[in-house]
């Protein structure tokens, strides 16, 4: 396993990278479950709570999280091709984070429930509600599948803004 490096808004590379569209997985196999290991441990490190292989430079329909509480044992994710079955349209707002957009927290309103179906680490078709900040981590994680930021759901000033003190603070 490996710790990838996540791209970051800052640098102009990394962002067209960000915006890409990624493609669906052909086949769960050893390749994809090494990638699926190395983002963990990437994620984990970081630390974060949800990342897209986008954002480790692979454009892929892959995404890992791990939402344990600190007291309980890790329960690492892996969704393979998710796709949205279903949104309510109750919406709830949450302060999110980006590891690729570092230190910004802002508020987003999202469908407050959804229902999901993905390929699991084993390629098994698994069919699942989502609440809570599983909810608004899945839904912020494909928005990284379709290259969608979650400041890209702010305004135009607050996402400049944005990207602006990123950029200072990775000079710094
Ligand atoms: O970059 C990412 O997509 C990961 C992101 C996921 C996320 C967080 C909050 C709302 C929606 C999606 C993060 O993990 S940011 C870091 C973070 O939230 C966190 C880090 C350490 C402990 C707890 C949370
Ligand atoms: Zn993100």
């Amino acid at each position: 396993m490996a710790i990838r490096r996540i791209l970051t808004v800052d640098k102009a590379a990394d962002l067209a990278a960000l915006k890409q569209v990624s493609t669906p997985v052909e086949a769960v196999d050893d390749d994809l479950r090494a990638l699926m290991d190395d983002m963990l441990e990437t994620m984990y490190d970081a630390p974060g709570i949800g990342l897209a292989a986008v954002q480790v430079g692979e454009p892929k329909r892959v995404i890992v999280m791990d939402l344990h509480r600190p007291e309980e044992p890790p329960q690492p994710r892996f969704f393979i091709n998710p796709e949205i079955l279903w949104k309510s349209e109750e919406t709830a707002p949450y302060e999110e984070g980006c590891l690729s957009v570092p230190e910004i927290f802002d508020e987003v309103e999202r469908p407050a429930q959804v229902k999901l179906r993905y390929l699991n680490y084993q390629g098994e078709t698994v069919e699942e509600d989502a609440e809570g900040l599983f909810a608004v981590c899945i839904q912020h994680e494909m928005d990284h599948l379709e290259g969608v930021l979650f400041i890209d759901h702010l305004s135009r000033l607050k996402r400049e803004q944005a990207v602006k003190k990123v950029k200072k603070l990775k000079a710094a």
